[in-house]
């Protein structure tokens, strides 16, 4: 396999330009700049700070003593290993994977019938999806800051949103979006729009990205596919509503006061092919007035789609020219933007050029007014459309009115400010909003600061996902380790404090104060209704071909040690791990019968299997547990 992308050419697309890009050039761009090493200064618009190995600065240390825990958490997505990756920062260290849409074997996930069930089976109890792509991960809020009860993740392959408990770190629901392709961006709400009381996360939106028709024959004219914006209960996590668009919708933004969600959308063109979707100069960002689509709702005034019961709602710029009546606001901003984040003065949303070098800022207060009758025209929404630099994608926030501005064609962050854009944008053009620039290693997508999207942004770390490691680490064959760096925001500069191999690939990730979670080490028996509390419940139970295994453990032993089967049963085997102790988990192991899992301490799991090759097999504990883990089996019979 040949690739077109050669890692040590240099640059060959003038990267210099500070023009908005036209489609040749893109064209170009998308291929030919993964190189950056060789990106000498005359790329960069302003002096970018020396990157800096020291691993100190202003007192802020990646390196911490060992036995020294880390001050915040990270929350990581996995891209399309399907999973959540929980990060201690700022040491970078990984602490664990939390399998989502993809089977995992060191837990057991999409093995024991309790995953499936939450993954999702066919009629024959087979796992419905094995593959998943997981970009956005945000977290439940409370009075405007992290709440540490929730965290949902999307799976962009099969319209999923998966929700994971930040009590046991585990997954505990997903829901498939009807009529949706490619979920894309994803934002809890920040409190009830209307409901004062309601001051945390009641609902999440999730951005359709892909159009397509509506219901999906397959046999529409392309240019009548549509796009769905989708609601989900944060508690049920079933689907609320949905919002019929023009366009896509790829990421999304939510504002504090809860009454506005945004998406940005690079496709207003409704283009079915790139070119297409790089035609017009402007797209939108696309506002959802949630107070009024629910009203909306309950007034009857929606369809629904095909099979589904979910009540849609029409979004489309046609039916919402009316301010009075609107559901929806398309502010037009440049080219194919990427990205759209609250900033943490809850003032504005920020939209990043991608194809246009600029940010956008638009007021929410003047979307507001517009929605009120009280703003004439839309568009002057927009406070602020500045020269960022090549490939804009994502921004995240110190809390001292700075934003951090990934740029994927420079290899750069941009630290910009936004009051001063705004003055500059208004005619001041003394307003120096760029305050500094900082090579990264190499063309970084996401980024995110520590607390960044919360109204307690504290300004201290920047975490920089770069999508090319290139030269930075070992090489391991044609597949490198993506880099994610930690950035030192503390001071005017920014400084470079450390890299860290990670595997790919994760996109988004959020970055909060290790005290806003209260994890929980050991499982309630009562959480699971068919727990074995007592090792004498434990037995072989037979009901036709249907046979039921109960069984504990407690290290080093399993409360059985052996049980029958006879060839052709179905089994069932339930296993209570009865240990009290944080960590002491066992693993379960048949082989040759595909059957590995692991319970937690008083945590019950089970699996079902058809008995179909008699034998001895020796199930054995597959997870560390003790001086004797070895020797802690018991031994299934099948007998002929
Ligand atoms: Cu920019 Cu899916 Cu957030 Cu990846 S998206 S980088
Ligand atoms: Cu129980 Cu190892
Ligand atoms: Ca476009």
């Amino acid at each position: 396999m040949k690739s077109e992308i050669q890692l040590s050419t240099p640059n060959p697309a003038g990267l210099a330009r500070r023009k908005f890009l036209n489609t040749a050039a893109l064209a170009g761009l998308s291929l030919g700049t993964v190189a950056c090493a060789d990106k000498k200064s005359e790329n960069v618009a302003g002096p970018a700070s020396a990157p800096s190995t020291d691993g100190a600065h202003g007192g802020a240390s990646v390196h911490l003593k060992p036995g020294e825990l880390d001050t915040y958490y990270g929350i990581w997505s996995g891209g399309h290993t399907g999973d959540m990756r929980i990060l201690g920062l700022p040491s970078g260290r990984e602490l664990l994977r939390i399998p989502c849409f993809v089977p995992d074997a060191l837990v057991g996930w999409g093995i024991t019938n309790e995953s499936k069930a939450i993954m999702g089976t066919k009629a024959d109890g087979s796992l419905r999806y094995t593959v998943g792509d997981s970009h956005h991960t945000h977290a439940s809020y409370k009075d405007g800051n992290y709440d540490g009860r929730y965290s949902w993740i999307n799976d962009k392959i099969n319209s999923r949103i998966a929700r994971v408990r930040l009590d046991y770190f585990i997954c505990d629901k997903i829901t498939q979006l009807p009529n949706v392709q490619g979920f894309h961006g994803i934002f809890p709400d920040k409190r009830d729009p209307v409901d004062p009381a309601i001051n945390y996360t009641t609902r999440v939106f999730c951005g359709g990205e892909f159009a397509i028709p509506l219901p999906n024959t397959g046999s529409e004219d392309a240019s009548k596919y549509r796009s769905l914006f989708s609601c989900v209960d944060a508690e049920t996590m079933e689907v609320r509503w949905q919002v019929l668009i023009d366009g896509n919708c790829d990421l999304v933004a939510t504002s504090f006061d809860g009454k506005l969600a945004a998406t940005n959308q690079y496709n207003t063109e409704m283009g079915a092919h790139y070119e297409d979707m790089m035609a017009a100069e402007r797209d939108a960002c696309l506002f959802y007035n949630v107070a009024r689509i629910e009203a909306a709702v309950k007034a009857g005034k929606f369809k629904t789609i095909g099979k589904s019961k979910v009540p849609v709602v029409d979004g489309t710029r046609e039916a919402n020219s009316d301010p009075k009546t609107a559901l929806t606001a398309y502010v037009s901003v440049p080219k194919n933007p990427h990205g759209v984040n609250a900033t943490p003065d809850q003032k504005y949303f920020i939209c990043a050029g991608k194809l246009s070098p600029t940010g956008t800022v638009i007021e929410l207060a003047k979307v507001l007014d517009w929605f009120d009758g009280k703003l004439e025209k839309l568009d002057s929404a927009i406070v602020a459309e500045v020269e960022l630099g090549l490939g804009p994608l994502h921004t995240a926030f110190d809390g001292r009115g700075n934003a951090y501005t990934t740029l994927f064609l420079d290899s750069q962050v941009v630290k910009w400010n936004i009051e001063a854009a705004i003055k500059f944008h208004n005619g001041d053009k003394s307003a120096k909003y760029v305050v500094d620039r900082i090579d990264v290693q190499y063309q970084p997508g996401h980024v995110n600061a520590s607390q960044s999207e919360t109204i307690a942004a504290d300004g201290k770390y920047l975490a920089v996902g770069c999508k090319f490691s290139k030269d930075r680490f070992l090489p391991v064959g044609p597949l490198h380790a993506e880099n994610e760096q930690l950035i030192d925001i503390s001071g005017e500069k920014m400084v470079l404090l450390a890299d860290h191999p990670v595997r790919g690939e994760p996109h988004d990730f959020i970055i909060f104060k290790r005290d806003l979670v209260k994890p929980k080490q050991v499982y309630s028996l009562d959480d699971f209704p068919n727990a074995i509390k007592d090792p004498k419940e434990s037995g072989v139970f037979r009901q036709g071909k249907k046979v039921t295994v109960k069984m504990t453990s407690q290290a080093p032993a399993f409360s059985l040690r052996e049980f029958t089967v006879k060839k052709g049963d179905q089994v069932t085997l339930i296993l209570t791990n009865l240990d009290k102790i944080e960590d002491l988990t066992h693993g379960f192991a048949i082989p040759n019968y595909n059957v590995n899992f692991i319970v937690n301490p008083q945590e019950t799991a089970s699996v079902t299997f058809l008995a179909d090759e008699p034998g001895v097999y020796w199930c054995y504990c597959t997870h560390f547990c003790h001086a004797l883990h070895l020797e802690m089996r018991t031994r299934m019979i099948v007998e002929a």
